[in-house]
């Protein structure tokens, strides 16, 4: 109820709408519409209230609630069931249990904070509040184990596209997990897996985007390798008008990855691709191989072509750029 008030209010936006249209689309009444109007403005929301004409809404603030959230999914239906929190360890830990009790594809965890954001390989994911999308969503793909890694290569994807389409900005994709602006990293992204045998039960997509942290949000240890939108943009964004386009376009991409394969997938992506055709050093748990990043297989695995002119399947490793 809230969230169709709120819609009805953001589709007519600086316009007012009488207290009497609502209560009829929404099927309500004025002590209930009133009720939401109060919460709305205690979640920041600037709503005039005025007789006879009714209410009109003036700002929104940045938040990644339900609410604003659908506000921009469009006619998808990835995003339509959110689970929001303030603050959370990990909203993967979240989205692992829903899809254990059986959540639906397309439903998402979202909030304002982490605690324990993490990463690959148990490292931390800086996650402060009220500065990025910190969002997890699952899927149900009916794929063989084994293709699993092109998901994050479609994600990747679908991401970048996104920060494109709302912000203008060209964010490039490092294998397999990073997206990177100038060369420093303003999203990463983290799949997991829910699987038996080799049949998967679920995918828990985590994605981290940095969007509107000023220089100074990031600690020392990241503060010359991240950054975000709004630092390179110059201007602050909304998070959940973000959230939605990557929604969107994660939803469009999926949907034309089951039915067509990932040939057009692996197109987009090696478009994309900052690694491609460069010098580069794959570390791994088992060891490190130097050489030049050769393109990606139909699998998403990374090619790698050694100084002995060897190729190597690179299927986990973390990328990084040798100065010689
Ligand atoms: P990754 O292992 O590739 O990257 C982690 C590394 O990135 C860290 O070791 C650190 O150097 C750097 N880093 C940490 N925080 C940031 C940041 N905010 N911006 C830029 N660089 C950073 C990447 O893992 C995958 C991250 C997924 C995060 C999402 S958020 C929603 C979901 N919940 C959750 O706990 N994780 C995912």
């Amino acid at each position: 109820m809230k969230e169709a008030l709120l819609h009805m209010l953001a589709e007519n936006e600086g316009e007012f709408v009488s207290g009497q249209q609502i209560s009829e689309n929404l099927n309500c009444s004025r002590t209930a519409i009133w009720k939401h109007i109060s919460e709305l403005r205690k979640s920041g929301y600037s709503i005039e209230a005025v007789q006879k004409r009714g209410y009109r809404l003036l700002t929104s603030p940045d938040l990644v609630t339900a609410e604003e959230v659908s506000l921009y999914t469009g006619n998808g239906t990835f995003g339509k069931k959110v689970t929001y929190k303030t603050s959370v360890k990990s909203t993967q830990e979240i989205a692992h249990s829903l899809a254990r009790e059986g959540a639906l594809e397309g439903s998402i965890v979202l909030a304002d904070e982490q605690t324990g954001g993490r990463g690959r390989l148990g490292r931390a994911w800086q996650s402060p509040s009220g500065t990025g999308i910190w969002m997890s969503l699952i899927l149900r793909p009916e794929i063989p184990l084994q293709k699993a890694p092109q998901l994050t290569l479609l994600i990747a994807v679908a991401a970048s596209r996104a920060i494109e389409k709302v912000t203008g900005l060209e964010a490039a994709i490092k294998w397999p997990n990073d997206l990177l602006i100038k060369g420093k990293k303003v999203a990463g992204i983290l799949t997991e897996l829910q699987a038996e045998a080799d049949s998967i039960h679920s995918v828990i997509v985590g994605i981290g985007m940095n969007v509107n942290q000023e220089k100074k949000h990031f600690t020392e240890e990241i503060s010359e390798i991240a950054t975000s939108l709004a630092i390179e943009g110059g201007k602050t964004y909304k998070r959940a008008e973000i959230a939605g386009a990557v929604l969107q376009e994660i939803e469009n991409l999926y949907r034309s990855y089951l039915v067509k394969g990932f040939a057009v997938i692996k197109l987009l992506w090696e478009a994309r691709a900052y690694s491609l055709g460069k010098r580069i050093t794959a570390r791994s748990v088992t060891g490190s191989i130097t050489g030049y990043a050769k393109g990606i297989t139909d699998e998403g695995v990374l090619l790698l072509e050694d100084d002995n002119g060897e190729i190597h399947s690179i299927y986990s490793a973390d990328i990084e750029f040798p100065s010689h």
